[in-house]
């Protein structure tokens, strides 16, 4: 199914300056950027985006660590996008990440892991919704878009 989902890119990334490496691995790997920004969170929203987690013992400390410098916000968009990037993304410690995922290849933290990605499609929703505007979310013709039409590459999605 065509799904959207959201990554932030952490502080960590920000001040690592692996934000282009980043973005390269999801652009390279076929997904769509239909929106991005740059941001520094206030404790309000991040309250809000980590409610789930709202009495665990790391609470403050990740909501203190994700305020404490600029992110990179984006939409992804792609078949089966959640799951595609969530393994792209790898294991939340980055010590236990596979090598070839994000974290498993640049973060040696259960907390600095460089990348945020959504868990699921009504997650997704939720967190693109606290993110962007609709207007923000963009929509173009990548090249794959181009050469194949939406029912095309939903029945080659189908059929693989
Ligand atoms: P993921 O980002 O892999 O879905 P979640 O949703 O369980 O992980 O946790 C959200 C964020 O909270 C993680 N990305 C990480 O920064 C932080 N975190 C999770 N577990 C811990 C922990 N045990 N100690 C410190 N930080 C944690």
């Amino acid at each position: 199914m065509l799904e959207r989902t959201l990554i932030i890119l952490k502080p960590d990334a920000v001040k690592r300056g692996l934000v282009g490496e980043i973005i390269t691995r999801f652009e390279r790997k076929g997904l769509k950027i239909i929106a991005m920004k740059m941001a520094q969170l206030d404790r309000e929203i991040l309250e809000k985006h980590y409610a789930e987690h709202k009495g665990k013992p790391f609470f403050e400390s990740l909501v203190s660590f994700m305020g404490s410098g600029p992110v990179v916000l984006a939409v992804l968009e792609g078949f089966n996008a959640i799951a595609v990037v969530r393994k792209l993304v790898g294991a939340t410690n980055g010590r236990e990440a596979e090598p070839g995922t994000i974290r498993g290849d640049y973060s040696m933290s259960q907390q600095n892991n460089l990348v945020h990605a959504s868990a699921d499609s009504d997650v997704a929703k939720r967190e693109i919704e606290l993110f962007f505007k609709k207007d923000e979310l963009l929509s173009y013709k990548s090249i794959e878009d181009s050469v194949y039409s939406k029912d095309e590459l939903e029945k080659m999605n189908a059929y693989e």
